[in-house]
């Protein structure tokens, strides 16, 4: 499932894909990802640049959780994916 099909999903049932606040979000989220699978994480951007990055529900990106050299905002890669155990990269 694509981003965009993920989060019009979430929004079917009255949400957004995750926003991630702060790292106690961070690590709760985490431990209930399930082992080996890929996640959306509610983060998009529309542009280049860091600055450019929004959170699905309007919510202020201030908080980021990025694996080594990630975002590499490469090829169009303007999604962000997550898997346990692991730190955020766009994809
Ligand atoms: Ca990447």
């Amino acid at each position: 499932m694509n981003f965009d099909d993920a989060e019009a999903y979430c929004i079917n049932w009255g949400g957004h894909l995750a926003t991630i606040s702060n790292s106690v979000e961070n690590e709760l989220i985490d431990s209930l990802l399930k082992e080996g699978s890929k996640y959306w994480i509610g983060l998009k951007t529309e542009a280049l640049g860091e600055e450019a990055w929004k959170w699905a529900d309007g919510k202020t990106f201030d908080f980021e959780y990025w694996g080594e050299n990630q975002p590499t905002q490469k090829d169009g890669q303007d999604c962000v994916h997550w898997k346990k155990g692991d730190m955020w990269r766009d994809s």
